[in-house]
């Protein structure tokens, strides 16, 4: 299978940045630069197979917003993480989704390996978005949802195996919808050259189908 790419989105300082790099590089920063644009090349396992990602690590501060809907366009999977500390952050989520459905253009029935990423789990303390409203979100928009601590290295490995598969599984279907539509093409042309034999001329039979 080709390179594919996912792309972490997300309102700023929400972790995309510290959960990339622990994925990538395994370890947590705690000091916060905002990123104007990042990517990082690695692989990823799944079952007995492995394959090569890019991670397009993005801003999420709006003066460098620049650069974000390029990255959309050329994503094959998309994490949306907001903060559980920041209920701001969880409810800039929906104007993310439907940013990815516009660049991609793609109509709100078709499905896209999204998942809505609750970050900083480990700060239950300051807890703002209950893990219940979240995933009620994500079953709503037909997405997955897990929570993570970039800090403690929970469920990171997990995330990126949640976008990868449903990426793997959405681009199977769509081949075999490809597939179905390509097997009808064959009838389509023989039953224009049935007709063409039958009584009615070429000229009219060619008139009708325009
Ligand atoms: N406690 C805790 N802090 C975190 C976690 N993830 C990130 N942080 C901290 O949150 C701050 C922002 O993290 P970044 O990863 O830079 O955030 P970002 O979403 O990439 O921000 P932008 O690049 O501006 O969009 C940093 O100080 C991190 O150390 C986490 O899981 N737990
Ligand atoms: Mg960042």
């Amino acid at each position: 299978m080709s390179l594919k790419r996912i792309v972490m989105l997300g309102t700023g300082a929400v972790g995309k940045s510290a959960i990339t790099l622990q994925y990538v590089s395994h370890y947590f920063a705690n000091n916060y630069n905002p990123t104007i644009e990042d990517s990082f090349r690695t692989s990823i396992t799944i079952g007995d197979d492995s394959y090569p990602i890019e991670i397009l690590d993005t801003a999420g501060q709006e003066e460098f917003d620049a650069l974000k809907d390029t990255y959309i366009r050329s994503g094959d999977g998309f994490a949306i993480v907001y903060s559980i500390t920041s209920l701001t952050t969880f409810l800039e989520a929906n104007e993310i989704r439907e940013r990815i459905y516009r660049v991609l253009d793609k109509d709100p029935t078709q499905h896209i390996p999204i998942c809505l990423v609750g970050n900083k789990s480990d700060l239950e303390s300051e807890r703002t978005v209950s893990k219940e409203q979240a995933e009620e979100l994500a079953r709503l928009w037909g997405i997955s949802f897990i929570e993570t601590s970039a800090k403690k290295k929970s469920n990171i490995n997990e995330l990126y195996q949640i976008i990868m598969k449903d990426v793997i599984d959405t681009k199977t279907k769509e081949d075999e919808e490809q597939k179905k539509l390509k097997e009808h093409e064959p009838t389509t042309k023989k039953s224009s050259k049935k007709q063409r034999n039958g009584k009615k001329s070429y000229k009219k039979i060619g008139c009708s189908v325009m």
